[in-house]
């Protein structure tokens, strides 16, 4: 039967006849029924990525790029007089991540399916997500985030799990998802959940009664951990998680043959994060349970799994106290002790213990000593760890310690969001950097080919068109796509620094104010969720709506310069902005990105990267060179410097630079208070001044000083549109094809 027929057989109707929510429900289940019918990579071998979350984005279209049929089904519905676009918008996009570390899991689901390895993904299945936001009087309010419909991507398994808390015994059931491999077999996502979780109990925006275990262990993502009981569940969340996790491993290894002695030989856990750490003792506990003594258990395990840092900012290093643990998982203690002995006896630094002399269980430590491997995700990152952060550990096991630079994956990152470019390039280069990503180098040839850079410019333009269009029709704002678009779109944090983007929008509003009006046109797009509970970063959000609400309403300023907050950011809004961005903003402190990986996305879709030396964004400079990208601020080894000298000085920078006075003084002044709330501002501009932990003061001028360069050099339409070539043809190195071939290569050996 043809793909038509197919549909029309699902539908009971003509496609012309259908509505798009029905051809949406019928695409799904054929599509469902199309991974489900594909092989299994198989083999003795299997990795577990074990993730707090997989931020997957949607499905449908993704699923029918790989299974190579989404051309077809576009087309048959095009004949119908139906838009695969619209029914897009259909599929609801599924909340199970916040930002780059989620994201990441799901692009290493997608490329080690692709490359036929097997691994499949453990998590949860939270079923409010993470939250939706919403903008109210200019600031964020959180609601729920539903996702599951009756159809939906998650098929119910009878694998179901019993899970020991102290006092409570409760199931985990799991939930699949198929992922597709590009031309290749397919994977599993294993979600776990539990029955009795009850979406009622929550009340007024997102609180609940956190501490009824059973209705609301699955419902949230990072629920709001400002109080104790929030920590606590926190804690029940992740070894329901891991718990789950490792009975799984455990029951599919024996099915193969594993005896549990030969554990490693069966199964590789890729822990990302410390979320999953305590899968760590609880595999120890269900292994002595299975009849090994202690010693060999903690052998086995050793050799089984391996670590992924994602982070040195101190405060997302996870650390809990005993007295919690001792509350919700009494079983480990024992274990953990045991675990911190060892170390104990062994080295006599003791910052390299587990648990710290005020009875606080350190989850990097256990991850660092109790696995084989330990990685960072970019190699100013990974030596930053060496160094730095983790030196300690560093001197003992050098062997441990390797970079895995992050990546994305090229089918949802540009086959599925630019379809114009992908155009382009297969017209080019041929098709073969979908396979080898490497391959893109081949438009280097391209780069003084007036036709091509002109459709480069086409095909930007195209896409600026459609964000306008999306943006109107979505959130009322009007923006023209004659502007420059410069976007800053990832989790709000003062690390990444929005705040000196808000300054810098303030700057420019008050010269174009007293008369100074620039040569082009900006519009300045931000994109962030902040956690509920981080009150700076929601009052930095406050700040960049009172300025959106303010600059645009001007009429002496808007012409020169505007500004949206994009409501809810989430995947589905990254691939719409993404391929319509001129600059690409990563401009946080030097050494604190671990990696970034919307940098490689806007790379890839032809942005030029206005940006500090952190990160990726070191690796991109390598690549590109210095003409097509905009590098500036401190370097990591001066903040790193700063820090250990604590010599930087926020109010310095205030009173000696009038610029910067300027700046910080207007977002206290009338204008502001007029459309925002005194209390967030005056916390917000008092935090700037007399702390300002991440150091924005200190690189305002060299931030100004490149992005004016940047503006100037986008008025050179041809010169611009050769950057973005480069930056295209560069990006070959940063798919996650390539990332998850090394680490197959270094660490899973499958
Ligand atoms: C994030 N880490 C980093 O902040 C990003 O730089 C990086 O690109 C991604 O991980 C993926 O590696 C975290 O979200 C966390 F949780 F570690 F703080």
């Amino acid at each position: 039967m043809n793909i038509q027929e197919t549909l029309q057989q699902k539908l009971g109707k003509e496609i012309a006849q259908a509505s798009n929510e029905e051809i949406y429900g019928a695409l799904l289940s054929m599509v469902q029924e199309m991974a489900g019918e594909k092989e299994r990579t198989d083999s003795k071998k299997k990795l577990y990525y074990i993730s707090a979350e997989f931020l997957i984005g949607k499905l449908l279209s993704n699923n029918m790029i790989n299974l190579g049929i989404f051309n077809e089904v576009k087309d048959v519905l095009a004949q119908n007089g139906k838009n695969i676009a619209e029914i897009e918008e259909v599929e609801p996009e599924p909340s199970l991540g916040n930002g780059g570390l989620g994201r990441l899991a799901a692009c290493f689901l997608d490329s080690i399916a692709t490359l036929g390895l097997a691994g499949d993904g453990v998590g949860l299945n939270y079923h409010l997500g993470l939250f939706k936001q919403e903008f109210k009087n200019n600031l964020q309010r959180e609601t729920p985030n539903p996702w599951i419909e009756e159809k939906s991507w998650l098929k119910k398994t009878d694998v179901v799990y019993p899970v020991s808390f102290k006092g409570l015994n409760v199931n985990a059931r799991m939930y699949d998802i198929e992922v597709t491999g590009y031309n290749n077999k397919t994977n599993k996502l294993h979600l776990f959940d539990i029955d009795s979780v009850d979406e009622t109990i929550v009340e007024d925006g997102i609180t609940f009664n956190k501490e009824d275990i059973e209705k609301n262990l699955t419902l949230f993502l990072y629920p709001d951990d400002s109080d104790e009981n929030g920590r606590l569940l926190r804690i029940y969340q992740q070894y329901f998680m891991v718990s789950a996790g490792a009975q799984l491993i455990l029951d599919e290894c024996t099915a193969k043959g594993c005896n549990l002695h030969d554990l490693s030989d069966y199964a590789v856990i890729q822990i990302n994060d410390t979320h999953p750490t305590m899968v760590i003792p609880e595999l120890i506990r269900l292994l002595v349970e299975r009849g090994l003594d202690m010693d060999e258990a903690i052998e086995v395990v050793s050799k089984t799994c391996a670590y992924t840092n994602h982070t040195i900012l101190a405060e997302a290093l996870e650390k809990w106290p005993v007295y919690y643990l001792k509350k919700v998982v009494p079983q480990l203690m024992p274990i953990i002790e045991v675990l911190d002995d060892k170390v104990r006896r062994k080295f006599e630094d003791e910052s390299v213990s587990i648990i710290d002399r005020n009875d606080t269980v350190h989850m990097a430590h256990i991850d660092i000593h109790y696995g084989f491997s330990v990685n960072g995700v970019a190699s100013l990152h990974t030596e930053i760890l060496k160094e730095t952060e983790l030196n300690n550990f560093y001197k003992i096991y050098p062997e441990k310690f390797n970079n895995k630079t992050n990546g994305i994956t090229f089918r949802r990152w540009l086959l599925h969001c630019n379809p114009a470019l992908t155009e382009l390039l297969d017209e080019l280069i041929g098709e073969g950097y979908k396979k080898d990503a490497a391959e893109l180098e081949k438009l280097l040839a391209f780069k003084d080919d007036e036709k091509v850079l002109d459709r480069l410019v086409e095909i930007k333009h195209a896409n600026k068109e459609a964000l306008c269009k999306y943006l109107e029709e979505t959130q009322g704002v009007k923006v023209s796509p004659d502007t420059i678009f410069d976007i800053q779109i990832k989790r709000l944090h003062e690390y990444k620094r929005q705040q000196l983007n808000a300054l810098y929008i303030i700057d420019k509003y008050l010269e174009i104010k007293a008369g100074k009006i620039p040569a082009a046109p900006v519009t300045a797009i931000f994109g962030a969720k902040a956690a509920p509970a981080y009150v700076i970063a929601k009052d930095i959000i406050h700040l960049i709506l009172c300025l959106q609400e303010i600059i645009n309403n001007d009429p002496e300023v808007s012409p020169y310069l505007k500004v949206v907050m994009v409501e809810n950011y989430n995947v589905t809004k990254a691939e719409k902005l993404i391929p319509a961005c001129d600059i690409s903003e990563q401009i946080s402190l030097a050494s604190k990105e671990a990696s970034g990986t919307g940098n490689m996305k806007f790379m890839l879709n032809g942005a030029v990267t206005l940006g500090t030396e952190d990160g990726a964004n070191v690796e991109i400079h390598e690549l590109v060179g210095n003409d097509n990208i905009f590098v500036f601020g401190a370097s990591s080894d001066e903040v790193i410097e700063h820090y250990a000298k604590a010599d930087y000085v926020a109010r310095d920078f205030y009173e000696k630079n009038p610029a910067i006075k300027a700046a910080i003084d207007f977002i206290t002044s009338e204008e502001v208070l007029k459309v925002g709330e005194k209390e967030n501002l005056e916390r917000l501009q008092h935090e700037i001044i007399s702390k300002d932990w991440f150091m924005t003061l200190l690189d305002f001028d060299s931030y100004k000083e490149k992005k004016e360069e940047a503006l100037r050099a986008y008025a050179d339409q041809k010169t611009w549109a050769k950057k973005a070539l480069v930056n295209i043809a560069k990006a070959g190195y940063f798919s996650s094809d390539r990332t998850i071939e090394e680490y197959n290569r270094d660490i899973w050996h499958l």
